[in-house]
């Protein structure tokens, strides 16, 4: 696999050099600055592409170009920034970037319910707790008809965790879930987050599917002419939020999608954190049956903490959690020496450790959320151990 790493700009705490030395081999990075909705131009590509030269490393991949909301509820200046999005991969592709990751979350991209949770032995590990999820809905947002998406013990025991919560603690759960997290496009007061939840009454996950699949029909096109690669990253969590459809949560609903679009630039970021968080989802079945169209793969684990889905869970060390990820890793290899065989360009897959546990000095550096220097560092480590061991020849593998 492709060995990279996210970068958020000059603004993130860890640079492109300690990326380097951490052993990745390429950056994937945005141009988070750009308003969503307008294209990317060639000199602020170029711009962004001078500043990871600077440390020493290429800028290989997008995460992500943003899809606004009008274009998710087709409404609004949608074509507009349909042809918007079509630009910025013209832009992208003069400069060289091939592979261009997005989302069709609605209105929240992952979402967290805690940011710095602290783990046995000290670290820092981001969580989605459930019960403070329903307490924030049907307390903080008041969302109408909330309490009809939960199960009745759930309800009380939002009701008993509201209680007992202090303002400093409303005030951060508001932010973590409605300001949104590092890569999100839009953040959102509670006002304003009504008022976005509000454009998707009477959408559900059929009419949803419908726009993303419109979408993909005037973007892969152009891709395609491009030589470029899209690759859509699956829902975090995977399964309906706030009253959202959310339709990349599943096996099923992945092939939907690509099968409505059926071209290799209409591909899959295969995100094991995020898929991950269902125990329904059989990770190692699920690249074996995606592999073709796999273009990404970011590698984490989560701890589910609770029985079925939704859950609470935590973001775990990356060969901890619940996932298999040698398995995982074993498909990805797998898939690489299928493609090398076929003679595919792409033979590579892209990888980069997802998030990271706050570990060491990580602690006290202040990055973004979730990606710590160090606890990266460790997973990547972790992680191209397993590859190479199972790559060797003395392993066996073919
Ligand atoms: C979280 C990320 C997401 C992801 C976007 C892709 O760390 O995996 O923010 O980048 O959803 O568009």
């Amino acid at each position: 696999m492709r060995h990279i790493w996210r970068w958020f700009g000059p603004i993130d705490k860890v640079r492109v050099r300690d990326a380097a030395q951490a052993g990745a081999q390429g950056i994937v990075s945005a141009l988070h600055h750009v308003p969503t909705g307008t294209a990317w131009t060639n000199e602020e590509i170029r711009k962004r592409q001078d500043e990871v030269r600077a440390g020493g490393l290429e800028w290989e991949l997008v995460e992500s170009i943003p899809v606004s909301e009008s274009i998710k509820t087709m409404t609004g200046d949608w074509k507009a920034h349909v042809e918007a999005w079509k630009e910025s991969l013209r832009h992208l592709a003069q400069a060289g970037i091939s592979t261009v990751c997005y989302n069709f979350m609605p209105v929240l991209d992952w979402t967290r319910t805690d940011l710095r949770w602290e783990t046995r032995d000290g670290a820092r590990a981001m969580r989605f707790d459930l019960v403070d999820f329903v307490a924030f809905d049907i307390h903080v947002l008041q969302r109408p008809g909330a309490a009809e998406d939960y199960p009745a013990q759930l309800i009380e025991a939002a009701k008993e965790r509201f209680a007992t919560m202090q303002p400093e603690k409303i005030a951060a759960l508001s932010r973590n879930i409605g300001a949104g997290l590092p890569g999100s496009a839009d953040g959102y007061s509670i006002v304003e987050l009504r008022t976005a939840l509000a454009r998707y009454n009477g959408i559900g996950a059929d009419a949803l599917r419908s726009n993303l699949i419109d979408f993909l029909s005037e973007v892969v096109p152009v891709a395609e002419e491009l030589d470029m690669r899209l690759c859509a990253h699956g829902d975090d969590p995977p399964w309906p939020l706030l009253g959202l459809p959310r339709i990349l949560s599943t096996d099923q609903d992945y092939v939907k999608v690509l099968d409505a679009v059926d071209c290799n630039a209409n591909g899959v970021t295969f995100c094991t954190g995020s898929l991950g968080a269902r125990p329904d989802n059989d990770l190692p079945a699920m690249v074996k049956r995606l592999a073709p169209r796999i273009h990404f793969a970011h590698l984490r684990n989560v701890r589910r903490e609770t029985e079925g889905f939704p859950c609470s869970f935590f973001e775990d060390q990356h060969l901890d959690g619940n996932t298999d990820m040698v398995a995982v890793i074993a498909a990805l290899v797998g898939e690489e020496r299928r493609r090398e065989k076929e003679g595919r360009a792409d033979r590579q897959i892209f990888m980069r450790p997802d998030h990271g546990q706050e570990i060491l000095d990580d602690l006290s550096r202040g990055a973004q959320p979730g990606y710590p220097a160090i606890g990266r560092l460790k997973g990547l480590a972790e992680l191209r151990g397993i590859e190479q061991t199972l790559s060797h020849p003395a392993f066996g593998m073919k």
